[in-house]
């Protein structure tokens, strides 16, 4: 926070991404202020807190035209105003071809190896090129000096870095790829892959979760782009400017918002299974995602079923609980997944569910993060069941939550964080016979047990929080800066 608050005094600091840190929702008279269910969000808006700059983003919500100045900008939080969202406006043809089109119909399955085929059209394409300049252009015009640090966030927005420095050529644009990057040959058969990879390439600095990720990348230029890369030191020159790419695990504000944590985990535990109509008794596992094919939750679930079938002796003892979030669900994808959620819970329930003990209890809605943490710290188990997961916080999440050091996090092998937390219950979501043979073992683990994995983990995501994967990137940031100022003296 230290090291946030001294990089970044006087500088001018833009954040953009597609994803606003605060929408403002009509509901009769009343203007309501909500908090979206995203990583990105989770893991920016205590840096943005920090360090008072302009947020640039798309403004989603029905009210959101209806609190913003002349300017389009609105001071957020609400509760103490310290920072500027300036709202870019899409009309729903941009707002269908550059978001749910481009970005989510093609980047996102792209990027994730779910089995799930990416759909490419040409007049997608042409809104995700229109509103990236969009958003450039907002950030040229709030920049208050020739040379910004400007933090671009995500797939939805990877031409943008290119376009911002051909107008801020001092501009030191950092790049954060939230997903995973694959191997060359799945990204090839994106038509637009070198317009793709020359606009990260405007970026100073271009920053994955993983080194294998980093190393896709590195890989995938060398194979499409005439561009020097150095493998020593990663980076990548192309038209005579460097882009270095760089791992930063993202994390979780450390420590977690007093607010989160006000219950104490044993009123949590009742009050979670009075909330439920559970017995005082059950056993209690708990999944927290949008609902995204890419998260793994019908293969949670048949896990779940298979434990069931493996172990009756769990049956009316233990209920698994899935908040899920909606999320892009004008998709035709993401609408059949969500009754095939909603299908295989019911199954499941009518198999293996006892009268006031279902097997599972899904929730399709929005929790605020109170919420979220109250389910975390009232369950006996998290399961993060992804598929493929450029981080997954929902894991780092779960074990801030647990300052009592009980619970256990069993957490797919395809996840960033599963490099960071190998003393989670490491599982293939594919296989359906260890991920419930792991339930079983985190459902009889001894306390002792759990209180050592639990610190270890608690260990790490306390150290590498949300401030130092900004900080290192700000630090590394600095440095460039510091040398770029040196050369142009020195020449
Ligand atoms: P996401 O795919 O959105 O993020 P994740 O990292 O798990 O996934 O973050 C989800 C966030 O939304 C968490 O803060 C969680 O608490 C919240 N959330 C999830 N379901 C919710 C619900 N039902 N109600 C309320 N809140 C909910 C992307 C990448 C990840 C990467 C992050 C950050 O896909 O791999 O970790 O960005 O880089």
């Amino acid at each position: 926070r230290a090291i946030l608050h001294g990089e970044l005094r006087g500088d001018d600091v833009i954040v953009v991404s597609n994803r606003e840190p605060y929408i403002h929702a009509r509901t009769g008279e009343h203007i309501e202020v909500q908090q979206p269910a995203s990583g990105l969000v989770t893991a920016l808006e205590p840096i943005m807190r920090a360090c008072s700059g302009t947020w640039v983003a798309h403004g989603g919500g029905s009210a959101d035209r209806e609190v913003v100045d002349r300017k389009d900008r609105v001071a957020v939080p609400p509760d103490n105003p310290s920072y500027q969202i300036r709202r870019i406006w899409l009309t729903e043809e941009e707002e269908n071809g550059y978001y749910y089109g481009f970005s989510n119909e093609g980047l996102w399955p792209l990027c994730h190896i779910a089995h799930v085929r990416p759909t490419f059209r040409s007049s997608d394409w042409a809104c995700y090129v229109a509103v990236n300049q969009k958003f450039a252009d907002a950030v040229i015009a709030e920049a208050k000096t020739s040379a910004p640090i400007v933090m671009v966030q995500d797939y939805h927005l990877a031409l943008a870095p290119r376009m911002i420095r051909e107008k801020l050529p001092d501009a030191t644009v950092i790049t954060f790829w939230h997903i995973p990057w694959p191997n060359p040959e799945s990204f090839a058969i994106c038509p637009w892959r070198e317009e793709i990879i020359t606009g990260l390439l405007g970026s100073s600095i271009l920053g994955f979760h993983t080194q294998f990720h980093c190393n896709n990348f590195v890989d995938t230029v060398d194979q499409f782009m005439e561009a020097r890369v150095d493998r020593e030191t990663l980076t990548v020159t192309l038209g005579g400017k460097n882009t270095a790419v760089r791992r930063y695990p993202i994390s979780i504000d450390w420590p977690p918002n007093p607010a989160l944590m006000e219950t104490p985990a044993e009123i949590c535990q009742s009050e979670l299974r009075k909330a439920t109509g559970l017995p005082e008794d059950q056993l209690i596992g708990i999944g927290v995602d949008r609902l995204d094919y890419t998260k793994g939750i019908i293969e949670r679930f048949n896990a779940i079923e298979r434990l069931f079938g493996l172990k009756p002796e769990w049956i009316g003892r233990f209920t698994f609980i899935q908040i899920a979030a909606p999320t892009r669900s004008s998709i035709p994808e993401y609408h059949a997944h969500e009754e095939l959620v909603r299908l295989t819970a019911a199954r499941i329930n009518q198999r293996f569910g006892r009268n006031d003990a279902p097997a599972i209890v899904l929730k399709v809605e929005h929790h605020g993060p109170r919420q979220v943490y109250e389910h975390y710290r009232g369950a006996d188990l998290c399961f993060v069941s992804s598929l493929h997961d450029g981080m997954n916080l929902v894991a780092k999440e779960f074990v801030a939550a647990r300052n009592d050091e009980q619970g256990v996090l069993v957490l797919s092998q395809f996840t960033g964080a599963a490099r960071e937390l190998p003393e989670a219950l490491i599982v293939n979501p594919y296989n359906t016979d260890q991920c419930a043979a792991a339930m079983h073992v985190a459902l009889t683990m001894p306390k002792t047990e759990q209180r050592d994995r639990m610190r270890l983990m608690r260990g790490l995501v306390s150290e590498f929080n949300v401030y130092r994967w900004a900080g290192r990137m700000l630090l590394d940031a600095a440095t460039m800066r510091r040398r770029g100022r040196l050369l142009k003296n020195g020449s």
